[in-house]
């Protein structure tokens, strides 16, 4: 049965629903002076109610709805608007707006119902744009339509902080998903934030800045890595108020698995169960030598590191040494830049079992994956960009009826979260377990309990939290 986008307004009680404003195929006007085509405004509410229909409907049905049946270029274009996007190609964007106005600019005089384009002879429409044009713009629709259907739509009656802690109090299988954004607090740098790694190391003039942690890079020349790896080298013992707020999920029963992104290992400190744990991008905790595979505890490369020193594994030593009989044995970190040998610089060399681009992420993510999406009955993603797949993949692959919150200090807008809490996450996390009335198992809970946040919602279903100002003593 077709369902109109109007069906999916959501009756329940205090939630915002969707409006359906326009009606379809929208019939675009023309302004009789500049013989623009008019572009309604589209709302949010249009964009959701279009991706609603889209994801319900197969996509003939979807098409056959929202285009007139003399469809041109503009059309086109108006519908991968009104599914949320809008074009990149420069060219593309200029020739398309020279010949649109929007509802605001256009004169007074409106030619009648729009395009449907001008029949210049018998049966041929013209478009108002070039053929390439015209090309590109399917193209983009076609993306458009792809993203929607391969991405999950918010839920209608999931958009404030008091749904999210009733859910909280409920839920029995929490899957929390963390960046580098939850150990910032510490002092640790996130990668892409504008203060971030990235662009601490942009002076040593990377094409780019990620191929710190490129493994071919790392096999022709671990000095690349061991030259910036002091920066990433984790503090021990340490964790934020953030990675103790999962460990209080812990002890209640409620979390599922913590899939964290960070190599800092900081959620080991904080107590969290190996079982409870799954390091996505591996970690500092243990190394490894790339040659014959040898493993050690991490910490004991920590001073090789902090020294400026390529760790080097005992047991291929002296077959690095006949390989590299000059200053590439030992371990001082510069590399014989005119070394031409078939033998990789990185021999016997030992290197963090952290992933690096190009490697497979651990057996265990994919293992336990599989069964925690199926199983979890609410996802929160703290402290990250969302930018590194698999992992940014989650969102999409947990069932549509889970809700899905995102805690973090920037908008991440390639995800649909149905609720945004943007902040510091220790900040959230401290207002959400009051809110609940729960104490966070950290050391610094006692002052945190007392501050205030204010929360201002800034859009359905986001909301900036920041620590409300401290009164002055009298
Ligand atoms: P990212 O791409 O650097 O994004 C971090 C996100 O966290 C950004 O969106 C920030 O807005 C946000 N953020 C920063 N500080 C805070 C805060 N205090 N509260 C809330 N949000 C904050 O990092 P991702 O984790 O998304 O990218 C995955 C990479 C980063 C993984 O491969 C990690 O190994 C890698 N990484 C890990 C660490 C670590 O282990 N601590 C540090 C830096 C990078």
């Amino acid at each position: 049965m077709l369902k109109r986008p109007q069906e999916e307004e959501s009756d329940n009680n205090g939630t915002k629903k969707l409006k359906a404003r326009l009606t379809y195929p929208c019939i675009l006007g023309k302004d009789k002076v500049t013989g623009k085509f008019i572009f309604p405004a589209i709302t949010k509410d249009d964009v959701m109610n279009a991706r609603l229909f889209l994801k319900n409907n197969d996509l003939k049905t979807f098409l056959e709805y929202f285009l007139p049946v003399e469809v041109n270029s503009i059309y086109i274009y108006f519908m991968i608007k009104l599914l949320g996007f809008d074009v990149k190609d420069k060219e593309l964007f200029m020739a398309l707006n020279s010949n649109i106005t929007s509802n605001k600019e256009r004169s007074t005089s409106i030619e009648v119902s729009a395009v449907q384009a001008k029949v210049e002879h018998e049966g041929e429409l013209t478009d108002p744009l070039e053929k390439k044009h015209a090309v590109k713009l399917i193209k983009d629709l076609q993306k458009a339509i792809n993203k929607v259907l391969s991405t999950r739509l918010r839920l209608p009656n999931f958009n404030t902080i008091d749904h999210f802690t009733a859910t909280l109090r409920n839920a029995k299988k929490i899957l929390v998903l963390t960046g580098a954004g939850v150990s910032t607090s510490l002092g640790i740098p996130d990668f892409r934030s504008s203060e971030g790694f990235y662009s601490k190391i942009r002076h040593l003039g990377l094409e780019d800045p990620q191929d710190v942690f490129n493994l071919d890079i790392f096999l022709q020349d671990p000095s690349v890595f061991y030259n910036i790896a002091h920066m990433v080298l984790p503090p021990e013992n340490m964790y934020s108020p953030l990675h103790s707020f999962i460990k209080m999920l812990q002890d209640k029963g409620k979390l599922l698995r913590n899939y964290t992104q960070n190599i800092d290992n900081l959620e080991s400190y904080a107590g969290i169960d190996p079982d409870k744990l799954v390091q996505c991008h591996g970690s500092f905790a243990t190394a490894s030598c790339v040659t014959c595979h040898w493993q050690i505890p991490g910490e004991k490369i920590f001073d090789n590191i902090r020294n400026l020193e390529l760790p080097l594994c005992p047991y291929c030593y002296q077959k690095r040494k006949q390989y590299f009989p000059m200053s590439n044995a030992n371990n001082t970190i510069q590399t014989n830049a005119n070394f031409n040998s078939p033998i990789l610089k990185s021999y016997g060399v030992l290197k963090p079992d952290m992933t690096f681009f190009g490697e497979a992420l651990p057996s265990r993510f994919h293992k336990t994956i599989r069964k925690d999406i199926l199983e979890c009955d609410l996802l929160i993603c703290i402290g990250t960009s969302l930018k590194v797949a698999p992992v940014s993949e989650i969102v999409n692959m947990v069932p549509s009826h889970v809700p899905q919150i995102l805690i973090n200090r920037d908008m991440v807008t390639h995800a649909e979260f149905d609720l945004n809490l943007l902040g510091f996450c220790d900040d959230v996390a401290s207002l959400v377990a009051k809110k609940c009335h729960w104490d966070i198992p950290h050391k610094k809970w006692q002052d945190l309990k007392k501050i205030d946040y204010n929360c201002t919602e800034i859009d359905i279903g986001t909301y900036k939290i920041k620590k409300q100002p401290r009164k002055k003593q009298q």
